[in-house]
């Protein structure tokens, strides 16, 4: 079997004039795409609160990203990328503590792994490369996703797709260099869509996750503010 792709990112505020400041680094407009979202876990976020992300993207399928071995700290973050289905339904029943199914079909098991629908939304979203200069010809570009999700949140991230985990800190190293010339401090925690989305439409599953996140349950964190 391949090794699924890990992908290291850091994700920022896109600011007024970020395509010029592309641009002048060389960058290149892809394409300009546009897709619906839609992410899957049961009523307890068992998934999402072990990190794990199921989402059905309209136009290529499922995905399930997983962290990545050494988890995520600091502004950026990588994950383990799953797109065969076989590899997902295994991790899924792994995760969910769920005998095998006798299926590689993730629509036909969300039922009975109880996985339901907590969050759909459709993404525009423009692609660019850009390979650092002094880097040699041999590298892979980076690439840069302006996103604006249609609840009007906009993000922006810089992305290396690694296939061996050698590989990562060396995709740091150029994704901070690529995000500094980009205004963007290494250390900017900007939130992802999802995790937007789910504070503005569903605030108390946010705060589960928030909880998981942070190792502390309502009271306690009032009484830390
Ligand atoms: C990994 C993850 C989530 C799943 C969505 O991943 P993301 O990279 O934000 O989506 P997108 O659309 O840019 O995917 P791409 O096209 O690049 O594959 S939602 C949250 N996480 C992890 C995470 C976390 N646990 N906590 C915080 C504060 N942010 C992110």
């Amino acid at each position: 079997m391949t090794h699924p792709w890990i992908e290291v990112e850091q994700k920022f505020v896109p600011r007024p004039g970020i395509e010029d400041r592309l641009k002048e680094l060389g960058g290149t407009q892809e394409s300009q795409i546009s897709f619906r979202d839609s992410y899957y876990d049961t009523s307890e976020l068992t998934l999402m609160k072990a990190d794990h992300w199921l989402r059905h993207r309209e136009g290529s399928g499922w995905e399930l990203k997983c962290p990545g071995a050494g988890g995520n700290t600091g502004s950026h973050t990588k994950y383990m990328e799953l797109t065969a289905e076989a590899a997902i339904v295994a991790q899924l029943c792994e995760r969910l503590g769920t005998a095998a199914l006798g299926t590689e079909n993730i629509s036909e098991m969300l039922g009975r792994l109880e996985l339901q629908e907590v969050a759909s939304f459709v993404t525009e979203r423009s692609v660019w490369k850009l390979a650092l200069s002094g880097a040699g010809n041999e590298e892979e570009p980076l690439t840069v996703d302006l996103d604006t999700a249609d609840f009007g949140y906009a993000v922006g991230e810089v992305e290396a797709l690694v296939r061996e985990e050698a590989e990562v800190p060396k995709a740091l190293e150029k994704i901070h260099s690529l995000s500094s010339l980009l205004g963007v401090s290494q250390h900017e925690q900007t939130p992802g869509k999802l995790i937007v989305y789910l504070k503005r439409f569903r605030p108390l599953d946010y705060q589960r996750l928030l909880e998981v996140a942070t190792g502390k349950n309502d009271e306690q964190q009032e009484s830390a503010a």
